[in-house]
This record gives structure tokens, sequence and C-alpha cells, in this order.
């Protein structure tokens, strides 16, 4: 086995590199971003399938022979690095993928090319293999191409199920990552459903004319609005309109950290047992999620929507995070139009994203 790393710009671009250089059958052992969002990949392939340097060594430069002591510091270097390279590696797979098979199952050429597809799409590769792993169970089982991509999405993806449905249902997440948007689309949804017509509150206090963008979607779809500084006046909203749908737009969690504390003031004063939905955006950096949910968790989130999956060119990357840190998957924006670009976030969806964009 021959180890080669490559970089590229994104992780598409690298692992094009890796495919030109290692061909098909190239098995990816790790990834990492670099310093201004460029990605390493470290791939393996077949010895005999690289094209291997001049065997002959370059003739020794005058006073730049190397010491044989020095050749072997180098060489340990990098064992070392390789060693740490696999520990990393290893944590992140799962035992059957880090064995080197799925699960004891060798996968058919299908499910090896749907890894291949979910990896390039951004999810982690031991993530890749299981998703695999569970498709290929559903094709021996009989089930058609299609309906085995979305089944085994959906066997991975944490679920919804037993959640109590809130009537008060708060949105939160970084700044700019679809919030107000996707009230929009759940408040839309709902009048075009023909449900019950929800309140919009609106207890952004941070961003100028937060209040005005709630109030403007509230006139569109003809819906009442109110606008809330606090947990004092939030509760006595929600005691006017009990038992009515209501969505609280919130302000965008950034690096000032009185911003989650007020949203965490809001959510455990309004006097409802609330649900909290966390909106992150595909556009979002792993290290970027990372870092949001350093804040979400403080708020518990129930539920997720990913946004922006139609600007994103590896939406695997949220939804692993998504299914990281556990949090049940329930809505998808794929794109800005209100209520179009909203969508459940199935499996038969996901694929629509994973797999096939
Ligand atoms: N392409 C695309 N654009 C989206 C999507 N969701 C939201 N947007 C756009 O992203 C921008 C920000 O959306 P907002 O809903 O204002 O985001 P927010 O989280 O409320 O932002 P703040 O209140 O500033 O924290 C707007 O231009 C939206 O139209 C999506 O799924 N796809
Ligand atoms: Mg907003």
């Amino acid at each position: 086995m021959r180890l080669r790393k490559f970089t590229g710009a994104t992780a598409s671009a690298a692992m094009r590199e890796v495919k030109r250089e290692l061909g098909e059958d190239a098995l990816i052992l790790g990834t990492r971003d670099l310093t201004g969002g460029a990605v390493e990949i470290t791939a393996a392939t077949d010895v005999d399938r690289v094209t291997l340097p001049d065997p002959e060594p370059p003739p020794p430069r005058a006073g730049a022979q190397r010491s044989t002591e020095e050749g072997m510091g180098d060489v340990y270097e990098l064992l070392q690095g390789l060693g740490s390279q696999l520990r990393r590696l290893e944590r992140r797979l799962p035992a059957s993928a880090a064995a080197g098979d799925a699960g004891g199952i060798e996968l058919e050429a299908d499910a090896r090319d749907l890894a291949r597809t979910l990896e390039i799409h951004g999810l982690a590769s031991g993530v890749g293999h299981d998703i695999a792993r569970r498709f290929q169970e559903r094709r021996v089982e009989g089930e058609v191409f299609d309906a085995a991509v979305a089944g085994a999405i959906t066997d991975w993806m944490p679920r919804l199920e037993g959640t109590p449905a809130a009537n008060v249902r708060f949105l939160v997440g970084p700044t700019g990552s679809g919030k107000t948007t996707t009230i929009a689309k759940l408040a839309a949804d709902d009048v075009l459903g023909g449900r019950e017509s929800p309140l919009l509150v609106n207890a952004d206090t941070m961003r100028i004319g937060a209040g005005e963008q709630l109030a403007a979607v509230a006139r569109l779809l003809d819906l009442e609005t109110h606008s809330v500084n606090d947990a004092s006046e939030l509760r006595a909203c929600l005691n006017a309109n009990v038992g009515r749908p209501v969505y609280v737009d919130t302000a965008g969690l950034s690096s000032d950290q009185a911003v989650v504390r007020s949203i965490r003031a809001l959510v455990e004063g309004c006097g409802a047992t609330p649900a909290v939905t966390a909106v992150v955006s595909a556009t979002a950096a792993r290290s970027s999620l990372q870092r949001a949910w350093t804040q979400l968790e403080l708020l518990a989130p129930g539920g997720c929507a990913v946004t922006h999956l139609d600007e994103s060119d590896e939406p695997g990357i949220a939804c692993s995070w998504v299914e990281e840190v556990g949090l049940p998957l329930r809505w998808l924006g794929t794109g800005q139009r209100v209520p179009q670009d909203l969508a459940e976030a199935s499996g038969a969806n996901l694929a629509l994203w994973l797999v096939a964009a």
C-alpha cells in the first residue's frame, strides 16, 4: 500500500486530484481542513497502480549528500506522522470500516460507488461506508436502487419520533443561517395548508431592521406579529395567545456570548414548554458548525433545519455534523422561495442533495 496526500481548494477539488492520480479504487484514509479553507486528503492505493518514480537515485549534488542518520530521522518523522494520522482516522471510522470492510460484508460495486459519491458530497468516509452497507443490505432484500438509498440514509439519520408537538417554536442559529426565512416558509406552509394561523414574534433586538423583516413576512401572509424585548414581554405575549401556534425569531448567534445568554433567558422564561429548532447553513465550514454547537447546545435544541443546501458543494458536512451532535434533522432549506424551498428532511429528500446533486 502507498500513501499520498492531495490538496485542493475544496474537498471535491482534492478528491478530483485523488481520482486523477490514483484512479477510482483509491482508498480515502483521511481529510484535514487546512488554513484558508483548503482541504488535504490522504489516500492510499495498491502500489502497483501508481506510476512509480524513476528507480535510479538522482546523482548526489556536491556538498548536499546527507548522512544515513539524517535520512533515518526523516523516515522516523514520516512514520510518526502516519501513525498519528491513522490513529485520528481510526477514531472517525466505525470499527467495521477501520478494519477495511463494511461490518464483515464486502461492498459490491454499486455500494462502493455510493460510498464514494457520499464522500465527495462531504460525508465523512466512515459515514459513507456505513450508509453504503445499509444500502447493500436493502438491495439484497430486493429494494430498488432509489428506495435503498433513501432507506439507508433514513436509517442513519437521527429521527424525530416521539418528539412532542409544541405550540411555541423558537428558531435559533448563527447569523444569516436562514432563521427568519425558515419562519416565513413554515408560516406560509401553515397558511396554505389551512392550519391555524401562527403568530410571528420577533425577539431579535440585535439586528437593525429585524422587526421590519418579520413584519413584512406577516403582512404578506396576513398574519399577526409582535416584537418583544425580554422574557417578561414574551411571557405576556404568549399568555395572551395560549394554544395558538407561535414562531419566535431570534438574534443570530455570534462571538458575543451575551446573545446566546439572552436567547436562553427567553426560552427558559417564556412560561411555555417551547420547541427549539437549530437553523444552520450547509455552506458553513465544519469548524464553524463545531463552534456554533458550543452555543447552540446551551439552548437544548430538539431538532434542526439545514438551509442553503442549494448553495453548498458539500452538504454532507452539515449533515454529518447534525448526526454527530445527535440533532434530529427536521427540515431542509433548498432556496430562497417561500414556501416552496422548504422540504421535510426525509431520506429521499436528503438523497437528492447527498447523492444526486
Ligand atoms: N439560497 C438560499 N438562500 C437562503 C436559504 N435560506 C435563507 N436564505 C437567504 O439567506 C439570507 C439570510 O436569511 P435570513 O432568513 O435573513 O437569515 P437569519 O438567520 O434570519 O439572519 P439574521 O437574522 O441576520 O441572523 C437571505 O438572503 C435569505 O433569502 C436557502 O435555503 N437557500
Ligand atoms: Mg433573522
